[in-house]
């Protein structure tokens, strides 16, 4: 029992303290390269493949018409039928893909999904605070979808978006 425990430390020994400073250098060479191909690899490979956006067609990117929604006056006012005009749309992949969301009246709303939708291009869609009187909202859908959404501080304001397939697209 004894001399095995005198094995183990021997062992122990000359696995953790290298026999000369030799050896002790090459080691902490091998770590010093070994850590920076782990870095290099996580900011050349790694990272790029995390934040890689899709490749989109140009024409669905600036698509050549624009899909407008106007907010009328008198939206906030849950006795009146029209609020986000026309309530429900559809816009068409590299045609009119590009949504704007118009506020003419005069309180302030915002365009907020019922249900999360991130764009796999343009990200998180929904206005990111109100949309001030005669400000506007826009996003650009790259992906068919339906979404439903509503105002936040008039939750009785709805529309839904819908995204197609369009004619140009292939
Ligand atoms: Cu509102």
């Amino acid at each position: 029992m004894y001399s095995f425990i005198r094995l183990k430390t021997r062992l122990a020994n000359s696995l953790s303290l290298p026999s000369s400073s030799h050896a002790y250098g090459i080691g902490l060479i091998a770590v010093i390269v070994g850590a920076a191909i782990g870095v290099s690899y996580y900011q050349l490979y790694f990272i790029p493949e995390l934040n890689a956006k899709p490749i989109i067609p140009e024409k669905i990117l600036k698509p050549g018409d624009t899909t407008t929604i106007i907010i009328v006056p008198g939206a906030e006012n849950s006795a009146q039928e029209q609020n986000f005009t026309p309530k429900t749309t559809k816009a068409q992949l590299g045609v009119n893909n590009l949504v704007v969301w118009k506020n003419t009246g005069e309180t302030a709303h915002t365009v907020t999904p019922d249900k999360p939708f991130k764009d796999q291009y343009s990200g998180d869609f929904g206005s990111p605070g109100v949309i001030k009187p005669g400000a506007s909202y826009q996003f650009v859908f790259t992906q068919e979808v339906v979404v439903p959404y509503h105002c936040e501080p008039h939750p009785w304001m709805k529309g839904q978006i819908t995204i197609e397939h369009g004619a140009l697209t292939s």
